[in-house]
């Protein structure tokens, strides 16, 4: 009986997480959502518990079922919702270089193991007025050229990782600009030896990350879902 409880308040939970959770899941319009689920759903419940009740007076499992199921979904909810607040999206890329060296996994799994969670991932091989355009911010730095013929000159592997605080925690994770300068334990500092071949790029705060998702992904190549994994990464005690 608690196993059939559980799941079920399991499966409406997850019902209602998957029918909600759409790209804008973590804007302050996906939290609404959430909240106001989360409120209705205890405002129903003395409702539902007065239809329990079979012409036997007996209590109807189903109904005890959907009844205990709600405040847990609302349960859940509420933790989706407490953690999605501090959720953001950056975008990640592995250069030529990296892709050349068979290092995507390696890099991957970094980003995996921490507990961050991909959502959109492609190769491309970038035109340079591609490459211009990412870069633009750096158009007056003597290197602008080389370093864009380099992100042309072959496929990078595009992605955007999903996490509480993973633009900022992406770039510790890459490590410094100069993988001399890089501490071993970061990418670049265990991967990387010189500046011009420094493998990965890592969106540098919040607008940029924005741009950049938008400049390199199209909406619907960026999914959105909800990662088993999610209820042990993330949780208030
Ligand atoms: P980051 O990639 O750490 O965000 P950035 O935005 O300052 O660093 O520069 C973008 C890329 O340009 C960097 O990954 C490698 C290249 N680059 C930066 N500084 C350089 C330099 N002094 N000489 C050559 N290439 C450089
Ligand atoms: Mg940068």
């Amino acid at each position: 009986m608690t196993t059939q409880i559980f799941r079920s308040a399991s499966r409406a939970a997850r019902s209602f997480i998957s029918k909600h959770n759409n790209p804008r899941l973590f804007s302050s319009e996906g939290r609404a959502v959430a909240a106001a689920a989360a409120v209705s759903s205890k405002g129903v419940l003395p409702a539902l518990a007065s239809f329990g009740r079979d012409n036997s007076g007996n209590t109807s499992s189903s109904w005890i079922a959907g009844a205990f199921a709600l405040p847990a979904a609302a349960y859940m909810l509420q933790d989706q919702e407490a953690h999605a607040a501090g959720m953001e999206r950056t975008f990640i890329a592995i250069k030529p270089d990296g892709v050349q060296r068979g290092l995507i996994s390696e890099i991957i799994a970094r980003f995996e193991r921490k507990g961050f969670k991909l959502v959109a991932i492609k190769l491309i091989t970038p035109t340079k007025s591609f490459a211009q355009q990412h870069y633009h911010d750096l158009k007056e730095r003597p290197f602008f050229d080389g370093l864009c013929d380099f992100l042309s000159s072959g496929p990078v592997l595009a992605m955007v990782w999903e996490g509480e605080g993973v633009i900022k925690y992406g770039r510790k994770l890459i490590g410094a600009t100069d993988p001399q300068k890089s501490e071993p334990g970061t990418i670049r500092g265990d991967l990387a030896v010189v500046v011009g071949r420094n493998i990965i790029h890592g969106s540098d705060g919040p607008e940029t990350a924005k741009d950049e998702i938008n400049l390199w992904f199209k909406p619907e190549e960026v999914t959105s879902y909800t990662s088993n994994q999610e209820k042990w990464v993330y949780g208030n005690n």
